[in-house]
């Protein structure tokens, strides 16, 4: 499986619901690894951006507002399959949809209120980390436990 980096989002909700800490504690133990984080209030030109694809919707205003209404935690997290498997650690969109044991599962009940944003391929992960960083602040480095994250058929 190919070396992938996704961007994720602890939204405003998460931030102001203290799960900070919780959400990055799944991440790290699944065995990501932290390649770039900001904490920022999210300009609402750039929610703009990073909803783009939903401009025109019924819920686009709303979500660029909710967005932008408060300070994010804005990360890239790396792996060998990363996108997917955030995707899954986040559960579904809605919270009162998501399987327990998700993020969105165990700690939201919300339509618009999910907490999290996970990229969802290849090319969306790229644009939307090019939304937010500038190359260079995304860090090269090797984990000292690296050799213990995957095997030799991985
Ligand atoms: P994000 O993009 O926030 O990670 O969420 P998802 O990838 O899981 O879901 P999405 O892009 O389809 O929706 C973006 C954002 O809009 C909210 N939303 C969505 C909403 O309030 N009402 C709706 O009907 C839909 C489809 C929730 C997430």
């Amino acid at each position: 499986m190919a070396e992938e980096r996704t961007l994720i989002i602890i939204k405003p909700d998460g931030v102001q619901r203290h799960l900070t800490g919780e959400i990055i504690t799944r991440f790290e133990k699944k065995g990501f690894k932290l390649v770039a984080a900001k904490f920022m209030q999210i300009p609402e030109s750039l929610a703009h951006q990073h909803y783009g694809v939903h401009k025109g919707k019924p819920f686009f205003e709303g979500v660029v507002k909710y967005l932008s209404s408060s300070p994010s935690m804005v990360m890239v997290w790396q792996a060998k399959g990363v996108i997917a498997m955030a995707r899954k650690l986040m559960g579904a969109t809605f919270g009162y949809e998501a399987e327990a044991g998700t993020i969105r599962g165990d700690f939201s009940c919300s339509r618009g209120y999910n907490l999290i944003h996970g990229s969802d391929s290849q090319e969306s992960a790229e644009f939307e980390i090019g939304l937010y960083f500038k190359p260079e602040e995304i860090a090269k480095y090797e984990l000292s436990d690296e050799c213990w994250l995957y095997g030799q058929n991985d």
